[in-house]
């Protein structure tokens, strides 16, 4: 049998505690001793990096949804291919900080893109890959955008509105309720203690039963 690692994926919208979560299940695998690599999407290589640039940038007001759409796909078969793909092969788990279901929620929900061109480039890309764990951080779109916009200026995305950030969420629970298998909804509106066991017991499930 081929060892693969497992591929965990982490959603939510803007602001909801996924970078936190990511972290913390990071700190569990290192206390485990599990080996992991952590990406980020869009990212995660140099072009990713490139092409997350161009995304988030303000000024880049004039872009269409479908070019939108494009350059994330454009960087993550790019992160598949050069990153996830041969890190799972050698192993190693892949926490990653967002991945296809975002394009469903961003560009499918928020833009209004046709679900099925969605679907239609991700099994292009992704073929039979699929994260294995996808933890959704859930939290209301005011809630969330008051803890994100704490920090800095807002970019391309997070100049968008609270209805387009509720649209958003809305489309990360329906994928919740339509993948149960895969998608462990987190209500992230809880102390972080308690968001990060939620999200411990979400990954000792992934685990060997002798680890
Ligand atoms: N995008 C897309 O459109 N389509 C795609 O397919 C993909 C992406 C892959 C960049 O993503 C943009 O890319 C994204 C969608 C688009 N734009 N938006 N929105 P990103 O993941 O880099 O950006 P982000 O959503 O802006 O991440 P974020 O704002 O950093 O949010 P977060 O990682 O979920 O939150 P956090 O940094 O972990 O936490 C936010 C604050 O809350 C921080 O101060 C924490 O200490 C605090 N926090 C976290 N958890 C708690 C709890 N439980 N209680 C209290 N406070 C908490």
């Amino acid at each position: 049998m081929i060892h693969t690692g497992k591929f965990i994926t982490f959603e939510g919208i803007e602001g909801a505690g996924k970078t936190t979560g990511l972290a913390y299940a990071a700190d569990y695998l290192t206390q485990r001793n599990i080996p992991f690599i952590q990406t980020r999407e869009p990212g995660g290589t140099r072009l990713g990096e490139a092409v997350r640039h161009i995304l988030l940038d303000a000024a880049q007001h004039q872009m269409t949804s479908e070019a939108e759409l494009l350059l994330i796909f454009a960087a993550r078969a790019q992160h598949i291919q050069q990153i996830i793909r041969p890190a799972l092969a050698a192993g190693n788990w892949v926490l990653c900080d967002r991945f296809t279901d975002a394009s469903y929620a961003y560009q499918g929900r928020g833009r209004g893109v046709d679900q099925q061109r969605i679907a239609l480039l991700a099994n292009w890309v992704q073929q039979d890959l699929m994260p294995d764990l996808t933890l959704l951080l859930d939290i209301p779109a005011k809630q969330g955008l008051q803890r994100a916009r704490q920090r800095s200026a807002p970019d391309r995305f997070e100049s968008e509105t609270i209805d387009f950030f509720t649209q958003v969420r809305t489309e990360y629970l329906r994928l919740a309720a339509h993948e149960a298998d895969r998608i462990t909804q987190v209500d992230a509106t809880l102390p972080l203690s308690q968001v990060q066991q939620l999200i411990q017991q979400a990954i000792q499930r992934l685990l060997p039963h002798d680890n």
